[in-house]
């Protein structure tokens, strides 16, 4: 009855012409709507194409949670085990789970997914079925169960509990062959059997190669599509935990799908829907398939530091708030859901660095999102199904997700606009559709009445579960959501509109070969100011609009990030540049990629020309006589990175063949800390410069750079 009422009121809503009423009793009914059940309820609209199950539903909701990797090969200080380590090596003697959750719960996290067993095949929980485990170690006097003390933990802090069972085992003699299946089906049954509710289980796909084996220490290849008969796992894992969701980016399809890549994004266009049979291409995790006849949402993994397992010399890589703002907008931003790696020290404990980050990532979330300005919003629509309250346009900012606003059958395009009594200023529009009848929309704009005019703000593609655009901030009181096209009739739940402010992170700084500097601040909002002087910038310095002209000689650049609608400034960013590069030659190599050495951005590498052994040698002309008091080597900053020189000899030289030896020595500790090498000497005037290579971390030929410079009096 208080329903019919309702919808009695609220059709009359849309039909008056009176929008001061409109907008006085928007926020009664959204109150009052959200507190009264829906019963009653005629012309629902069929379901349109595949659609989640209850479990991809609550998974989806699940937004954000994390992984955590330890096992062997934390203690050898590898990305992976391979199988022969020594289980005595495995001793995270401060070892609590509770930490993790701890900071899991206050990163606002969900769940947590444990790697029970990586590629090594040494497993965290005591299994019956090998000696390849906890019960073997010193740990807990190999009484530990390290599964059981996460699930524990978990279910304090009332936290989600996953896991990760490699299918690759490079410790198991039986790896390859079919007796494999029944271990590792055995092992799933432990864990999804003794441990409480499991909400995901992962499958990695890296499968085959080399390993231990038992022993054998040798290369096993398996067939991913036949070997794991994955639709047999499944039915066990489904009978097990029945409300589990399954991830597998190999074999066959599950619940859940990659999304083609590690570093923390998905396609702007995000498709839920895959074909349940087939070839899977790159493409398709990248951005899901317009048309699959399957519900296969995407997750995007990724690791808090490069790589997954703890590495110390990774302490200082531990990802920016602008990096995970942005990984957040890529992710749970484009209808994906958020999976964020923890990498355990070998003392158990979860870096204090790691904790500092996404803590404080949380809080630029919560900052980010905290007043929505739907609220209170005046709202009409082009079409409404059945012109039934049923599908208000007032349900897409109602507070309830399980209302909608919905158009008539065949209605595949249209607007809502919402209206504001006074202006607004909002730089977020984020945007849901009610999945669980499938995902319909295919191209929406989101648009601002400025100056009487409609002014496009965004215009994207899909929307599926959550959308969340980012844009400049618009100030207006009229703002219009059109679906330009959608699959079928479509169906909006949720509208959500933010003044977010702005990271305020210091700006990157970078000098090209040019000499041209560049600055990058963390918001594209920001202005920048900078001086060239050495002394502090402030909003009267000068302005960075794209670009500071050519600087030749040595330069300070000092700059602040401003915001200059709550007044704040970033830190000061400081780069100290010696002379420009402009006229600088790598003589010797012929390869236009060595100068990614020379650019500026610590991002790029070169390496030396394979067949030359050390002592390698980089010779550069400098185009003119320098008054050189020292140089700088920056090694390959990424994971891969190999030819991390250590044993040095540096040489400078005025014609290039006669040449004086100026230091020699060691970049001491440059393994674990590959950060600039800065070394000086008696002032030397000199064109040419020479940096031999005599040894590096690895004790083989490699010779790789990111960055070489030069230090002058
Ligand atoms: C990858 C693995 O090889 C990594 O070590 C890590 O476990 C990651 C989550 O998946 O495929």
């Amino acid at each position: 009855m208080i329903d019919k009422l309702i919808s009695n009121a609220k059709d009359n809503l849309f039909s008056s012409r009176n929008m001061n009423s409109k907008y006085l009793f928007s926020g009664l009914l959204i109150s009052l709507s959200s507190f009264i059940p829906a019963f009653g309820q005629v012309k629902s609209p069929p379901p349109y194409g595949p659609v989640p199950s209850e479990n991809q539903l609550n998974w989806q909701k699940m937004e954000y949670y994390a992984f955590v990797h330890l096992s062997v090969n934390t203690y050898t200080d590898m990305p992976w085990g391979k199988g022969d380590e020594d289980p005595t090596i495995f001793n995270p003697t401060k070892l609590d789970c509770r930490q993790w959750a701890r900071i899991c719960k206050d990163a606002g996290m969900k769940g947590i997914i444990l790697t029970a067993k990586h590629h090594s095949g040494f497993c965290l929980w005591p299994s019956k079925y090998t000696e390849y485990s906890v019960k073997n170690s010193p740990w807990r006097n190999g009484n530990g169960d390290l599964v059981r003390e996460m699930s524990d933990a978990c279910k304090e802090y009332g936290l989600k509990f996953g896991v990760y069972l490699s299918p690759w085992d490079r410790n198991h003699t039986d790896y390859g062959k079919p007796e494999y299946i029944t271990y590792f089906r055995n092992q799933l049954r432990e864990l999804l059997t003794n441990y409480g509710d499991v909400f995901e289980a992962w499958f990695d796909g890296a499968n085959g190669g080399s390993g231990y084996y038992g022993g054998a220490n040798e290369t096993r290849t398996i067939d991913p599509s036949t070997y794991y008969d994955w639709q047999n796992t499944y039915k066990l894992v489904r009978t097990l935990q029945p409300k589990i969701v399954i991830w597998n980016d190999g074999g066959d399809r599950a619940d859940l799908r990659w999304v083609g890549t590690e570093a923390g994004y998905v396609g702007e266009t995000n498709w839920s829907l895959l074909n349940a049979t087939g070839e899977v291409t790159e493409n398709m995790l990248r951005y899901g398939l317009e048309n699959g006849n399957a519900w296969v949402p995407g997750e995007v993994n990724t690791s808090i530091r490069p790589e997954w397992f703890y590495h110390k010399k990774e302490d200082e890589k531990v990802k920016t708030l602008p990096q995970l703002m942005e990984i957040y907008y890529n992710s749970i931003g484009r209808n994906g859901t958020l999976l964020l790696n923890f990498p355990i020290m070998p003392n158990g404990l979860i870096h204090e660095f790691d904790e500092k980050a996404v803590v404080g990532f949380a809080k630029a979330i919560g900052d980010a999102f905290a007043v929505n300005l739907t609220h209170g919003a005046l709202v009409d629509a082009s079409n409404v199904r059945a012109k039934d309250s049923q599908f208000s346009p007032y349900n897409s900012v109602d507070k309830n997700k399980d209302t909608y606003w919905a158009t008539d059958d065949g209605v595949t395009s249209g607007s809502l606009t919402l209206r504001f009594q006074k202006p607004i200023s909002f730089n977020r529009f984020l945007v849901q559709e009610h999945i669980q009848l499938g995902q319909r929309v295919k191209s929406f704009t989101v648009e601002a009445l400025v100056d009487s005019k409609w002014e496009e703000v965004a215009k994207e593609t899909t929307i599926v579960y959550k959308r969340i655009l980012r844009f400049k901030t618009v100030t207006t009181n009229s703002v219009r959501l059109t679906i330009n096209n959608a699959k079928s009739n479509f169906l909006i739940s949720n509208i959500e509109m933010y003044l977010a402010p702005q990271i305020l992170a210091p700006p990157t700084i970078i000098r090209e070969k040019s000499g041209h500097v560049r600055i990058n601040p963390a918001d594209f909002e920001s202005q920048i100011f900078y001086t060239l002087d050495g002394t502090t910038p402030s909003i009267k310095s000068d302005r960075y609009t794209g670009s500071i002209k050519t600087i030749d000689g040595k330069v300070t650049v000092k700059c602040i990030a401003h915001d200059p609608r709550t007044g704040k400034n970033s830190i000061v960013a400081e780069e100290n540049f010696d002379v420009a590069k402009t006229l600088w030659k790598i003589t010797g190599v012929n390869d236009e990629k060595a100068y990614a050495i020379l650019d500026g951005d610590v991002n790029t590498q070169w390496y030396q020309d394979k067949s030359s052994r050390m002592p390698a040698e980089l010779v550069v002309d400098l185009g003119r006589m320098e008054n050189l008091t020292g140089f700088r080597y920056l090694p390959d900053q990424h994971w891969w990175a190999k030819g991390i020189i250590v044993n040095y000899e540096f040489y400078v030289s005025d014609d290039g063949n006669n040449w004086i030896s100026v230091d020699k020595g060691e970049f001491a500790n440059i393994k674990n800390s590959p950060t600039w090498q800065i070394r000086t000497f008696k002032p030397m005037k000199a064109r040419f410069i020479k940096l031999q290579a005599l040894s590096n971390t690895q004790q083989d030929d490699a010779v790789g750079y990111s960055e070489v410079d030069i230090i002058t009096q």
